[in-house]
C-alpha cells in the first residue's frame, strides 16, 4: 500500500507540473483527491491492514493529501500570476508615445464675429433675443412704419410664403414683438438670419445675417446712441478707432444716420480697403420713430429709444480680408480652416 500511495504522489506531482490551465488542475484534483479519486480508493482498502500498519498508512495518506492539495493551490496561483503577467505585457501602454490628435473643429468666422459682438453688448447690459425667420407682413413692415404703398418695401423685397407671411428682411420684427409685451426699460440685441430677394454676387446673398439693437427708456437721446455705438466699435476694433455719423433715412427711425468708423487697416489715411476714404461704413441707426413706439403701445411722450442694424457679412469680410461673400456660405474646409 505504501508503494501504491507513493506512486499516486509521484504521478500526481508529475502531472501537476504539466497542468497548464485552471481546468486541467481541477481535473487532477478530482482524479486524485476527489470522493471517487485514487487516494480515496486506496484509503478504502485500509480495513485489510494490520492494527500497526493502519495508523502509519493513514498518516502517510493524509500527508500526501495535504501535500497535493498545497501543490495544486500553488500551481493554481502560478497559473493565475502567469496569466496576469501576460495580460500586463499585452495591454501595456507606452505613455511616452505622442498622443493621437483629435481633429478639432472651430467656429465659423461668422460665429466668431457674432460671439465677440454679443459679448460686448452683454457687457453693456443688453439681453439677446431670438425670433422667427418666417414673419408676418404686419411685424416686418406695417409696424415699422412701412405700409403696403411705402417705397422702402422696394429695397427690402423678399420671399413671400403667403400674401401676409414672408421671410423677414431684418430682425426688427423681434424687437417689435418685444416692445409689444415688455415695458421699458428695454435693452436688447437680436442677431439672426434675414432675407432679401437679391441675386447672388460677391457682395449680395438672398440670405444674410444681421444684428439689430434696441434701447427704449425715459430720456434716451441721440447722445446715448452715439456713446453706445462708439463704445461698441472701440471694443470691437480698438480704442483708437474713431466714428462719424452721416444723416440718412429709414422709415422706422427719426432722425436716422449711418455710422462710419476710421479704417482699421490704414487708420484713416486712405487705403485699398477703404477705397482711399479713410472711413468705412459700418451700420445704420437712428432714434426710434414715435409712430413705431406708439404702434407697440409705448407712450412716445414718456419714452424714447434708439435702434441700429449691423450687417454681419460686411464685418466678417472686412475683419478677415475676405473679398467674396460666397466663400462664407460654401463651407469649403480649405477656406474655413484659415480662420
Ligand atoms: C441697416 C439699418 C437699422 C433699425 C435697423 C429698428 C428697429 C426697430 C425700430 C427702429 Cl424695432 N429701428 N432697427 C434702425 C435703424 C437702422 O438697420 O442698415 N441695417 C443693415
Amino acid at each position: 500500500m505504501k508503494q501504491a500511495l507513493e506512486t499516486i504522489r509521484t504521478n500526481a506531482e508529475e502531472l501537476l507540473k504539466k497542468a497548464d490551465s485552471e481546468a486541467a488542475l481541477e481535473e487532477l484534483r478530482v482524479r486524485f483527491l476527489g470522493k471517487k479519486g485514487e487516494l480515496t480508493a486506496i484509503l478504502k482498502q485500509m480495513g485489510s491492514l494490520s492494527n500497526e500498519e493502519r495508523p502509519v498508512m493513514g498518516a502517510l495518506a493524509n500527508e500526501i493529501r495535504t501535500a497535493l492539495d498545497t501543490e495544486i493551490r500553488a500551481r493554481s496561483k502560478e497559473l493565475a500570476d502567469a496569466l496576469m503577467e501576460a495580460r500586463l505585457v499585452a495591454e501595456s501602454i507606452d505613455v511616452t508615445l505622442p498622443g493621437a490628435k483629435v481633429a478639432q473643429g472651430k467656429r465659423h468666422p461668422f460665429q466668431q464675429v457674432l460671439d465677440e459682438m454679443k459679448e460686448i453688448f452683454l457687457g453693456m447690459g443688453f439681453e439677446i433675443k431670438a425670433g422667427p425667420e418666417i414673419e408676418l407682413d404686419h411685424y416686418n413692415f406695417e409696424m415699422l412704419n412701412m405700409p403696403k404703398s411705402h417705397p422702402a418695401r422696394d429695397t427690402q423685397d423678399t420671399f413671400y410664403i403667403t400674401e401676409n407671411m414672408l421671410l423677414r428682411t431684418q430682425t426688427s420684427p423681434m424687437q417689435i414683438r418685444t416692445m409689444e409685451i415688455q415695458k421699458p426699460p428695454i435693452r436688447i440685441i437680436c442677431p439672426g438670419r434675414v432675407y432679401r430677394s437679391d441675386a447672388v454676387d460677391a457682395t449680395h446673398s438672398p440670405l444674410f445675417h444681421q444684428i439689430e439693437g434696441l434701447v427704449v427708456d425715459k430720456g434716451i437721446t441721440f447722445t446715448d446712441l452715439k456713446g453706445t455705438l462708439e463704445a461698441f466699435i472701440k471694443k470691437l476694433y480698438g480704442e483708437n478707432t474713431r466714428v462719424r455719423f452721416r444723416p440718412h433715412h429709414f422709415p422706422y427711425t427719426e432722425p436716422s444716420a449711418e455710422m462710419d468708423m476710421s479704417c482699421f487697416k490704414c487708420g484713416g489715411k486712405g487705403c485699398s480697403l477703404c477705397k482711399g476714404e479713410g472711413w468705412i461704413e459700418i451700420l445704420g441707426c437712428g432714434m426710434v420713430h414715435p409712430k413705431v413706439l406708439e404702434n407697440c403701445g409705448i407712450d412716445s411722450e414718456e419714452f424714447s429709444g434708439f435702434a441700429f442694424g449691423i450687417g454681419l457679412e460686411r464685418i466678417a469680410m472686412m475683419r478677415y480680408g475676405i473679398d467674396d461673400m460666397r466663400l462664407l456660405y460654401e463651407n469649403d474646409l480649405r477656406f474655413l480652416r484659415q480662420f
